[in-house]
């Protein structure tokens, strides 16, 4: 699967690889548009385990929609087992007002975990006009968002460690 983020990812060496089996991460998933987020969610774990997470330290929790990634993450950032989360979801314009909000408050709340956590919550949601923009970020020509989450949470991790 192919990586889209803003930095191409080197080659780790054994060492790093070797350093990870500590980490325990929790991801949030969200059942709203499972056909994208279903998708997200394997980019996202087998990235971590290439890259040295066990796969007993990779905790998963289905919500409802998006819009209950909110009060999940609130509660993991809170558990001290985890060193970071991941949240998962796909919101879809359509034809309701619910997208304009949903996508503020989503964000907006996640970001505000983040100040309060003292681990990374990384913000893996994606806010489309179409689902035909959803399937290019989920594994189409714009790559796979969960594969750069996956990477964001390794790079937050190690700098929250030093
Ligand atoms: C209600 C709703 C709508 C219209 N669209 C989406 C969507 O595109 N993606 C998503 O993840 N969830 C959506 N939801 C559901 C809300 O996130 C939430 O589950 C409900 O409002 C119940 O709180």
């Amino acid at each position: 699967m192919s990586y889209s983020g803003f930095n191409t990812p080197q080659k780790e060496d054994k060492k790093t690889i070797s350093s990870r089996t500590k980490y325990k991460i929790s991801i949030i998933v969200s059942e709203w548009n499972n056909q994208i987020t279903s998708k997200l969610l394997k980019g996202a774990v087998e990235t971590l385990t290439d890259q040295g997470i066990l796969n007993e330290n990779i905790f998963i929790t289905q919500v409802p929609g998006s819009f209950e990634l909110i009060f999940e993450a609130k509660k993991k950032s809170k558990d001290s087992i985890y060193h970071s989360i991941i949240v998962i979801g796909c919101l879809i314009k359509g034809e309701t007002k619910h997208f304009k909000y949903l996508c503020k408050s989503v964000s907006y709340s996640i970001a505000k975990i983040n100040l309060k956590s003292s681990i990374p919550v990384i913000f893996c949601v994606l806010m489309d006009e179409n689902i035909k923009q959803s399937i290019e970020r989920s594994g189409g020509k714009i790559g796979n968002k969960g594969i750069d989450a996956a990477y964001t949470s390794l790079k937050m991790m190690e700098l929250n460690k030093s």
